[in-house]
């Protein structure tokens, strides 16, 4: 790190509004392939932000796949759940249908298919570049209603310059603040979610 690096903080990131996520997960060391942490949650109900039966902090890593640190949950074998993820500065998605327990596992991949979107909400979903369907970048700046607009760039503002760091605003996750990440708000400025997060 240089000198004018800040160090990044321990364990899970979602503490603070509005995520609000108590979990205690951490890791000693990340492996050289972790590129950030993720919300993963379990709904019953899609349309229903409290109908969340599980929630933890997972690792995100360089091919794209999530990794638990914490257990678990012990769920209905009969029922099927919707598979949320967030991040802290890319709008979240849903699976685009409540997926079955196979095998004691739940298993999805939001790269194959373009996720939930309410049909009366007819909202942004996720960015599809190439045949990979990717989370939209840029919303730094969390409300109840999940949007990238001029608060996330307002924020970035606020941060262009700083480096090397871990940083909302850092939107292509490099480490560092600066007109790249502006370039991607620009590009992705008025998408939105019509899940309630
Ligand atoms: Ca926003
Ligand atoms: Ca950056």
């Amino acid at each position: 790190m240089s000198p004018f690096g800040v160090a990044t903080p321990a364990g899970q990131p979602y503490k603070a509004a509005p995520s609000n996520y108590s979990g205690t997960e951490t890791v000693s060391s990340y492996d050289s392939d972790v590129v950030d942490w993720v919300l993963v949650s379990l709904r019953t109900n899609i349309s229903d932000a409290n109908s969340v039966v599980y929630k933890s902090a997972a690792l995100l890593r360089k091919t794209g796949t999530v990794t638990l640190v914490s257990a678990c949950p012990l769920l209905n074998p009969s029922q099927s759940y919707s598979v949320v993820v967030e991040h802290r500065s890319h709008i979240g998605a849903a699976s685009h249908q409540p997926i079955a327990i196979v095998a004691n596992k739940i298993t999805y991949d939001f790269t194959l298919q373009q996720s939930y979107i309410p049909i009366n909400v007819p909202s942004s979903g996720q960015q599809k570049v190439g045949s990979v369907y990717c989370l939209f970048a840029g919303d730094c700046s969390k409300a109840s209603f999940s949007e990238i607009n001029a608060n996330d760039a307002t924020i970035w503002r606020t941060d262009n310059g700083k480096f090397p760091r871990y940083q909302l605003t850092d939107f292509n996750l490099d480490g560092n603040i600066n007109a790249n990440d502006d370039t991607i708000w620009r590009r992705n400025n008025g998408k939105f979610s019509g899940i309630t997060f």
